[in-house]
């Protein structure tokens, strides 16, 4: 077939052109083509590129940290207190928390005999910020009856029988049963319910239980006992880090000390019984959860139209890892494991040990003064 040359000359203006655009718009376009690969093949890739032997090397940048302010909860409406842009809000006293004795006996009646997967933090060196020094690999795991961890560590007298085990993201409470502990119906906000997910720990000091992650979904945490300290990044910050939908999104492997020095602004806020903490599609998240028993529900509801006025990268993203009909936008940890298990396991355990971070440290520090005052 003759093609002619003035053809070929703008066929290749248009083919430079889209690729500046996918490059400069859509920024780390290599994130695109790990996600664009077929499953295990982006894991394989990601092994042939990234090196295993690094380790944290000292700060190279700490981010602009800034506290979020607390809001009374003044409404018998959520929706109308958060921010439509997804912004994080602040909720005091959304709950009355002040006996938890109750909330976990209302908890275990309601949850008699359901399966929890408990994850042994009593291996873990240091905090780590980022999924790449978080080691998930070599973290044991067990399950029980949810009954069964309340009854060892968390009802009566056995409230003072601390344990490295904790469990996270768990989908078993009944809809009426949340209602119950947290006094508000979660499905009738105006918007398709999706999932409530429990998390539930007695631990004996504070742990890092969560390193750095962004779901594409609305999320509204609950507090019910204990404190937990959030580290919260902006969904334009995440867009301008390279990140692997799944369809969490998880950076791709970068130590705590490279992946803080990337990131420009966090903010921080400390969440006690009775709060509510609302933050919406794509904003990355770390927590820590602090030592003795706690208790927290995380309700995610979907807000696709959030996601779309986000940013076009994650958006793009997301809308591909979500086109196979077996996946929905408030996968869990759980269903990574089973959907992705290699590039989780990778991206949520990559170096085999990252050593202490001292931007973390040094992060935690500036965050903790703001938050206590200290
Ligand atoms: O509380 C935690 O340990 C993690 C919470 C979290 O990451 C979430 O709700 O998405």
């Amino acid at each position: 077939m003759f093609i002619s040359p003035l053809a070929k000359f703008f066929v290749s203006i248009v083919v430079i052109i889209a690729t500046i655009f996918v490059a400069t718009q859509f920024h780390f376009y290599h994130t695109f083509f790990i996600v664009l690969l077929p499953k295990t093949w982006d894991a394989k890739w990601v092994n042939y590129w990234f090196r295993r032997d690094l380790n944290n090397t000292g700060i190279e940048s700490i981010p602009k940290v800034f506290r979020i302010s607390p809001n009374p909860y003044v409404s018998g409406d959520v929706q109308r207190c958060v921010e439509s842009s997804g912004g994080p809000r602040l909720l005091k006293n959304f709950v009355n928390a002040s006996d938890s004795q109750a909330l976990f006996r209302l908890l275990t009646k309601g949850n008699q005999g359901k399966e929890i997967r408990l994850l042994d933090y009593s291996k873990q060196d240091f905090s780590h910020f980022s999924p790449s020094c978080a080691n998930k690999g070599a973290q044991d795991s067990l399950k029980m009856p949810f009954d069964q961890f309340a009854a060892a560590h968390l009802l009566g007298e056995n409230v003072s029988s601390h344990s490295y085990y904790y469990a996270g993201f768990e989908s078993i409470t009944d809809r009426d049963v949340l209602k119950e502990i947290t006094g508000y119906d979660w499905g009738l906000t105006g918007q398709p319910y999706n999932q409530n997910n429990l998390f539930v720990s007695n631990l004996p000091r504070d742990v890092l239980t969560a390193p750095l992650h962004a779901e594409p979904i609305d999320s509204f945490a609950v507090q019910l006992v204990g404190v937990k300290y959030w580290f919260l990044v902006a969904p334009e910050d995440i867009n301008n880090l390279p990140t692997i939908p799944l369809p969490t999104a998880f950076n791709l492997p970068m130590t705590d000390d490279k992946l803080i020095g990337k990131i420009p602004k966090i903010y921080v806020v400390k969440q006690e019984p009775g709060d509510l903490l609302y933050f919406g599609p794509h904003w990355g998240h770390v927590v820590i959860t602090t030592e003795g028993p706690n208790l927290m529900f995380n309700v995610r509801i979907d807000a696709q139209w959030k996601v779309r006025n986000g940013p076009k990268g994650l958006l793009a993203k997301v809308a591909f890892r979500i086109r196979d009909p077996r996946r929905n936008v408030a996968g869990r940890p759980q269903d990574n494991t089973l959907n992705f298990p290699l590039i989780y396991d990778d991206l949520n355990s990559y170096y085999p040990t990252c050593g202490k971070s001292e931007a973390f440290t040094e992060l935690e520090r500036i965050a903790k003064e703001k938050l206590n005052g200290k």
